[in-house]
């Protein structure tokens, strides 16, 4: 068998999930709803639903019929339209970012944020007094040694992995301090703060969070699960193995884990190892001492089957179409060492892009109608997500006296292309069945200047720039007169090129300024309305093998329905598929 990878345990990555994320968006709207049992509906699909409801016997992806048989006084909201989530994302991500040194905060999805916490940690481990640890204190910023919070530094805050119960002693003495290993230290002291930032949430935001707290996204993620909701767990030191010393928490903690659980091995891969280990079923060291079943294949079956390591990982997973490297990166994670970065926090999205769907389009007259409403939807969605409210000095004559503070909006980002997308709908065959084209037809142009102007009206902006731009697009694109039957239209800006002038964040100097500013800075995320009929998919993407960032406007990887043919995401498969075998 292959030697384990090298461990990296130079970072500490908290990562967060919000509990019951769409009912907690209704929930703090109307926090009447936190005592009652709630769900949100999409389709006929219970999407989620809260705790209160789950206590009930709900689940999540339920029908929404079962739901009501299963607790006939639920109380149940649409989901359909996905402004609020967004909006909320949105909100509590800038709201945890400005507390983190550095930019690297991640979003994941609508509902998971992944923090590195190195540096924070690194500093607050450093100012510790070893002669009063009980009566510590937190710094969150560098610079003002009056902000943070007070933490007794003997003991973990929440529980862990393995479970307090195991551990010795939980309270470290400060003689035991100097001997304990600096990661158990610094995993501590990420206890302390995770705990911090859950009640912040809470408190100031309303919404709950389960943490996980580690050295890498992939383990974090996998060691949140363990207590939920509204609750954190550190998974505990030593994560290297000793020679007869304690073996490694975190190759015990993911041993005992289905292979297609580790974040990064999604169904596929699960699969194809799966099938390897079942069919070449030779003495295999499993946990129990019995070959792996269909249902269950663990990290650890994997880990010890004969001649296991990153050349046979990638002999099974390799070849065309999959990665570069994904044996030994499989390797890596089967041992919980995950190189990923958090990515740096990105001010503004990559491209914005806005579409909708149609069962018949097929006039001009049409067509240039939607084209309209998708310009001027494309329009309101620039003016919120590229821009930001800045607070000037007014040098007018009248208030030089005063020198006030006037909020004012300036343009983080300006996109340089405007693309135009279309999905013509094939003739259906001769047994009248249509198949699903996944075929876009695309053209890009230069981005008139015109569409920064914010003092102009969104309607005629939107109108102008179809007038101009998006229809000699269009007629390239279709030359006919007529009859395209069209089932997509997509309008989009990309090409971002940052605004020369951009103030960087820097967090955790200022962050007093910060706490002042954040009220100003969140209205910018607010969505005043949105057209329902504009559904610009934006639902999370849950990658199977990838950590790619899931930019809610980037595209979606879809398969294509059986019975309807319609694109549907992966991670919404399965509450597909239920749809279908809905009652009317
Ligand atoms: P949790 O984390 O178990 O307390 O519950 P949630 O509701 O936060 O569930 P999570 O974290 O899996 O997903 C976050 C939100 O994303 C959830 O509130 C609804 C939405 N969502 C999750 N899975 C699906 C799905 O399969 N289809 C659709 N349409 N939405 C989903
Ligand atoms: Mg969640």
């Amino acid at each position: 068998m292959a030697a384990p990878p090298t461990r990296l345990d130079n970072r500490i990555v908290l990562h967060f999930d919000y509990d019951c994320f769409y009912a907690s968006a209704f929930e703090v709207e109307q926090p009447v709803l936190k005592s009652l049992p709630l769900a949100v509906q999409q389709k006929q699909i219970v999407v989620t639903c809260n705790y209160e409801a789950r206590r009930r016997g709900l689940r999540k992806l339920q029908l929404i019929s079962e739901a009501k048989k299963v607790c006939p006084d639920v109380i149940i909201v649409l989901g359909e339209d996905l402004t609020k989530f967004r909006d909320a994302s949105k909100d509590l991500y800038l709201y945890l970012r400005s507390f983190v040194w550095g930019d690297r905060v991640e979003r994941l999805g609508f509902d998971e944020l992944f923090l590195d916490v190195s540096d924070m940690i690194e500093y607050n481990v450093d100012v510790l007094n070893r002669n009063d640890l009980e009566n510590s204190f937190f710094h969150l910023d560098r610079h003002d040694p009056t902000i943070g919070f007070a933490y007794d530094a003997t003991r973990f805050h929440g529980p862990t992995f393995p479970p307090d119960s195991e551990i010795v002693s939980d309270r470290l003495s400060a003689a035991a301090w100097s001997e304990a290993e600096t990661l158990h230290i610094k995993l501590l002291v990420a206890s302390h703060l995770a705990g911090y930032l859950r009640r912040q949430l809470e408190h100031q935001k309303g919404y709950t969070a389960t943490v996980g707290i580690s050295t890498c996204k992939a383990v974090s993620k996998l060691t949140g699960n363990v207590h939920k909701p509204n609750n954190q767990t550190t998974l505990l030191a030593p994560y290297d193995a000793r020679e007869n010393g304690p073996e490694s928490n975190v190759i015990r903690f993911l041993d005992s884990h289905d292979i297609q659980k580790i974040p990064g091995i999604g169904s596929k891969l699960a699969r194809s190892l799966k099938d390897h280990l079942l069919n070449s079923g030779r003495g295999l060291d499993s946990a129990d001492g019995a070959p792996p079943t269909d249902n269950k294949t663990t990290v650890r079956d994997v880990r010890l089957f004969p001649g296991m390591g990153p050349v046979l990982l990638e002999k099974i997973l390799g070849g065309p179409g999959s990665p570069k490297g994904i044996g030994i990166r499989i390797w890596n994670l089967i041992h919980g060492v995950d190189d990923s970065e958090v990515l740096e926090a990105r001010d503004f999205p990559t491209q914005i892009s806005i579409e909708d769907s149609y069962r018949q389009l097929e006039t001009f007259e049409e067509v240039r109608r939607e084209l309209i409403a998708l310009a001027t939807s494309l329009i309101r969605r620039m003016r919120i997500d590229l821009t930001e409210k800045t607070e000037v000095e007014d040098q007018t004559a009248d208030s030089k006296t005063d020198h006030s503070l006037n909020p004012k909006t300036r343009w983080l980002a300006h996109p340089r292309t405007l693309r135009l997308s279309t999905r013509p709908r094939p003739p259906a065959n001769s047994s009248g069945v249509r198949t699903y084209s996944i075929n876009r037809a695309s053209r890009s142009a230069p981005l008139p200047q015109y569409v920064f102007n914010l003092e102009e009206n969104m309607d005629a902006l939107g109108e102008r720039l179809v007038h101009d731009l998006v229809i000699p697009m269009f007629r390239k694109l279709h030359p006919e007169k007529s009859g395209w039957n069209l089932s997509l239209l997509n309008v989009a800006v990309t090409n971002m090129v940052e605004s020369a002038g951009e103030q960087k964040r820097s967090s955790g100097r200022d962050i007093k300024r910060m706490f002042q500013q954040q009220e100003t800075i969140l209205k910018e995320w607010k969505v005043p309305e949105l057209d329902s009929a504009q559904p610009d998919i934006d639902l999370p993407v849950y990658e199977d093998s990838t950590w790619e960032e899931s930019d809610e406007d980037e595209a979606i990887p879809s398969v294509i329905c059986r019975i309807c043919s319609a694109p549907i995401p992966h991670f919404a498969q399965a509450a597909h598929e239920v749809y279908h075998s809905a009652p009317d």
